[in-house]
């Protein structure tokens, strides 16, 4: 350890001793680039911008794990609660928790007791496609920074929640809201927008963090023009994403989609920040011939310049709402650093984290009907032709041959993060068995409205477990071990060098499992459904554990069969936290 890292640790060890009288220690890129190894913070979505969710501590573990008993709750309050998908931060002796409808508590990490509170004044009509959720915050020198239901950024005073600036990322009325936890690379504040379902057109934002004022935007859609600001935010032309009229026809890349509605991670070896895009709009593809770039896509892009550096297709010409937001977590392979991603469509990719080179792709859930394999020379799928919805324009009565899909297209694997640990090498994976009725209908775009030209019903498989955290060996492709669960899991995962994998299920239990062995060693009710990520980290000499509880999100609203068949199910909206009994 350097000397001027040692100073910035005992600097935030002093302060979290004081939280309570003095500011709390301005964050800094050191400190981000550290977060994944620094074990008194979370200052990342993700433990660290590679977003492997891999924590080294190793207090809590096997053996010690039955004393494993929650230390404080605190509740969101409000009548309002909904889903809550939140990735707590912890700086100081501080947690930073957002909450559904666009709110934020800061609370004291050790004991609960609320700090402050900022709730963000929804307009009437606010478009998000799936819950009023929010994923959480990001932190950066004084200032704690989310996105908002009706399209903001807002940075907060970390010791006071006073708004320090605010900034309008695009209209909410055309379908554009911010739910993704934001990231923080070289001092820039990187975002993406939500709101594939409207015909939005997705990209990539950089402000600078300490003032919000654009840095650069690079649309993820081919054909449109990239912008760097000057210091007057004066928009300069910084190239167009890929080739005009390469792979859209006429002029629908002008509504095209592509949400990076989840947000990316950054790999500071790399100098890219990697985001997944969504499906291209609207959903029927016969009124798209083409790859459709760069849609359903892992797209890399310069931190510095704002260039797509390489993108890597999982779905070429989507017809079926596999959004390929799902994160990109970076790890190292002998000295290569490689990237790997389960996606929505039911595979399993892992590319060369600095080329896009495909290395390996493998199906992770059981029924895939749509594609009968990735194709590791060309990179593409092998498609099943007769699995495509059919044309409308084909069928009887304006509506194109229905089909019976697999993964349904809530996914394989959807918002919830997975997490990577370097001691067992191996993705922990939550993923869900189902498949989905689809057919196409006419449709023309109109601003602020659905924008699908499909329906669907979500079907269940079987009558047994629809959701499965899967240890997956991104080498051999083989599922080392799984844990089935009754209802599809929604929550992200957070592994630790005390070999632990820990996760949430909507029937309202964290719980954890020996990381090499999958046998589940604790559990704990949380008085509603886990749809969100935990977290963990040290403070004076003790190991947390901390996760947001309160169901919802996608299932309920659009589940179909299976949001039927959880309907028992009841909200909530708290934080629960944990340590070790002595
Ligand atoms: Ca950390
Ligand atoms: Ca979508």
């Amino acid at each position: 350890m350097n000397v001027r890292l040692s100073c910035l640790l005992v600097g935030a060890a002093l302060a979290a001793m004081a939280s309570q009288v003095t500011a709390s220690t301005p964050v800094t890129d050191q400190m981000i680039e550290n977060d994944a190894k620094s074990t008194n913070d979370v200052l990342s979505w993700g433990l660290g911008t590679q977003g492997q969710r891999y924590s080294p501590l190793k207090q809590i573990n096997a053996q010690t794990i039955g004393k494993l008993t929650p230390v404080w709750s605190f509740s969101f309050g409000g009548e309002k609660q909904r889903g809550q998908q939140s990735q707590p931060l912890i700086h100081d002796g501080k947690m930073f928790v957002t909450a559904s409808y666009s709110r934020i508590y800061a609370l004291d990490a050790k004991t609960g007791k609320k700090l402050w509170k900022y709730e963000h004044r929804l307009p009437e009509g606010i478009m998000p496609c799936c819950d009023v959720i929010n994923r959480g915050a990001a932190i950066y020198d004084n200032l704690v920074i989310f996105g908002t239901l009706d399209a903001q950024l807002v940075a907060l005073n970390a010791d006071t929640g006073e708004v320090e600036w605010k900034e309008k990322i695009d209209n909410y009325a055309d379908g554009y809201s911010s739910t993704a936890a934001p990231i923080i690379a070289n001092g820039l504040v990187i975002t993406g927008v939500s709101g594939g379902e409207f015909g939005v057109v997705g990209r990539v934002e950089a402000r600078d963090a300490k003032t919000g004022k654009m840095v650069w935007m690079r649309p993820t859609v081919e054909g449109h023009m990239g912008y760097t600001y000057d210091k007057d935010g004066k928009a300069i032309e910084n190239g167009i994403s890929g080739t005009p009229g390469k792979s859209w026809p006429g002029d629908l890349w002008k509504t095209g989609g592509a949400a990076t509605w989840l947000g990316g991670t950054y790999n500071a070896k790399t100098g890219l920040i990697y985001f997944g895009t969504g499906n291209p709009a609207p959903w029927n593809s016969h009124l798209r011939k083409g790859d459709n770039l760069f849609s359903c896509s892992t797209v890399a892009i310069d931190a510095k310049t704002g260039k797509i550096v390489w993108h890597y297709q999982n779905t070429p010409n989507d017809g079926w709402d596999f959004d390929g937001v799902n994160e990109f977590v970076t790890f190292d392979d002998a000295g290569r650093t490689l990237g790997g991603k389960a996606d929505r469509n039911g595979f399993f990719y892992v590319n060369d984290a600095k080329t896009g080179e495909l290395v390996n792709a493998f199906p992770f859930v059981k029924k895939v009907t749509w594609a009968t394999g990735i194709d590791l020379k060309t990179g593409r799928p092998n498609f099943v032709p007769e699995n495509r919805p059919g044309d409308p324009t084909a069928g009887a009565e304006g509506k194109g041959k229905s089909v019976f899909a697999a993964p349904s297209f809530l996914g394989g694997k959807n918002q919830m993060p997975m997490a990577y640990s370097p001691d067992t090498k191996l993705f922990y994976v939550p993923s869900n068995e189902w498949g989905m009725e689809i057919w196409n209908e006419p449709i023309t775009y109109k601003k602020g409205a659905a924008y699908l030209g499909a329906g669907f019903t979500i079907k269940t498989l079987n009558d047994g477990a629809i959701g499965y955290l899967r240890a997956i060996d991104p080498k051999s492709g083989k599922i080392v071990w799984e844990a089935p669960n009754n209802a599809p899991l929604w929550g992200g995962v957070l592994t630790t060098g005390g070999n632990l994998v820990f996760w949430g299920t909507p029937e309202g239990y964290l719980q954890a499992a020996d990381a090499k062995t999958g046998k589940i060693v604790w559990k704990f009710q949380t008085g509603s459904g886990v749809v969100a990520p935990p977290v963990t980290w040290q403070q004076d000499g003790e190991q947390y554990v901390a996760v947001a509880s309160g169901w919802g999100g996608a299932v309920p609203l659009w589940g179909g069969d299976v949001a039927k068949k959880v309907s028992y199910l009841e909200q909530g909206g708290s934080v629960w936290v944990f340590k070790l009994m002595k």
